[in-house]
């Protein structure tokens, strides 16, 4: 899939620049493509983040374990959504990019704080859904799920069909990703040939961003945690957790790679099964350190590019929002593209500049999700490794021999 994307975005480009102006009559390939993903968005991220609450078990059910596990992983994805925030702020890799050819939209009337925080609650959550008002369709869904597992096995079909419409709408993901390759490249023609090829390479600074707070946040936050949270030697962390950082890297799914996770977890980093059975699959539900920074990053850009001033408040917005989201995100490829929509859309922008920027960012997200699923599954044994300690279900001899060739027993 990812090889057809690089393709149309090859083919766009020079097409584009050959075109010129003339590339605007196959924009509606492009539009038809935006809507496309706009359909998703709403039941998307409405139906997992319900699945995702409920994945993580009933509270009272969970013990200890559960709750520790729940703050760190929560804990560890808000200081990666803040080093993502705070190196785009400085950064600001979104000023000064122009495409404004390609907003059809005009910025929405600034909504005053206290009526946009009032709104997070909704008077009506189906309105709210129609109206894709992110913010109160992620609170009914949180509010939703949590009901969903109190009740208990009373509602046992209803959190069955919200499994199952989890899946539904990840299949309906997968088709309109199916279309991304035409989408882009007259997305990509358009824009190199209305504002110049030049404006595409307004992304390698968004990319920069990313990969810098991707590899700030496993190289310094989670070498923090091994050496003064644990005690334990970063170096041997990195070295348990490579194989499973390269399978996630190579297949772009949190999924695909559990199986390598939860195998570096047990014969390279020390975790008993006790915790690594229950921690690491939650973790490749919920817990998306890497997604969080990208989806944050793509805010803030997007902001920039259409001149939305962000106030502390919405800085802390966009964090909580990504957060909550990045509970939804599902591990497969090119997931954040669709949640990062919802994000977006709590700063304030118009549908119609919100799907521009996933345009514009979408031919280059298989390599960013790449990158970014490798942190993802870095977080998630980073913590697995954490609650081990915690839990007293640490083999520290098994951690400390990573990478010596053990003698196999
Ligand atoms: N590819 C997703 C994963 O499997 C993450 C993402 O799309 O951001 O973790």
């Amino acid at each position: 899939m990812w090889k057809r994307i690089v393709l149309a975005l090859i083919l766009g480009v020079i097409v584009g620049a050959f075109w010129g102006e003339g590339a605007q009559s196959i924009r509606w390939i492009g539009d038809l493509f935006i809507r496309l993903i706009q359909m998703v968005v709403v039941p998307l991220i409405f139906i997992t983040i319900v699945a995702g609450i409920v994945a993580m078990g009933d509270p009272q059910k969970l013990g200890s374990l559960g709750i520790k596990t729940l703050a760190i992983y929560m804990g560890t994805t808000l200081v990666a959504i803040i080093v993502g925030l705070t190196l785009a702020a400085i950064i600001q890799p979104g000023v000064g990019v122009d495409l404004s050819a390609a907003t059809p939209g005009e910025l929405q009337a600034p909504i005053p704080i206290g009526e946009r925080m009032m709104s997070i609650v909704p008077t009506n959550p189906v309105a709210a859904l129609a109206e894709g008002n992110v913010l109160a369709i992620i609170f009914f869904a949180v509010i939703f799920g949590m009901g969903i597992l109190v009740v208990g096995k009373n509602a046992q079909p209803m959190a069955d069909i919200m499994d199952a419409g989890a899946e539904v709408m990840l299949k309906l993901t997968h088709w309109v990703m199916e279309f991304a390759p035409f989408g882009v490249f007259a997305l990509i023609a358009w824009v190199a040939g209305t504002q110049g090829v030049a404006a595409l390479l307004d992304v390698v600074a968004l990319a920069a961003t990313v990969i810098l707070a991707l590899v700030f946040h496993t190289v310094v936050v989670h070498s923090s945690i091994m050496k003064f949270v644990l005690g334990l030697s970063p170096v041997k962390f990195f070295k348990g957790a490579k194989n499973a950082m390269l399978v996630a890297f190579s297949t772009s799914s949190s999924m695909a790679t559990l199986p390598v996770t939860l195998t570096a977890a047990e014969e390279n980093l020390g975790i008993r099964p006790a915790v690594a059975s229950t921690v690491l699959p939650l973790g490749a539900t919920i817990n998306m350190d890497g997604s969080a920074i990208y989806v944050g990053v793509v805010s803030v850009f997007a902001a920039q590019v259409f001149g939305v001033d962000l106030s502390l408040i919405d800085y802390l917005l966009v964090a909580a929002t990504t957060t909550m989201v990045s509970i939804g995100t599902a591990a497969v490829p090119g997931a954040s593209v669709f949640l990062m929509a919802a994000v977006m859309g709590t700063i304030g922008l118009s549908p119609e500049q919100i799907a521009v920027v996933v345009g514009f960012v979408l031919p280059f997200d298989r390599p960013l999700d790449m990158l970014r699923t490798s942190v993802n599954i870095t977080g998630d044994l980073s913590v697995a490794t954490t609650v081990a300690n915690w839990e007293n279900e640490f083999d520290r001899e098994v951690f400390d021999s990573t990478g010596k060739s053990r003698q196999r027993s």
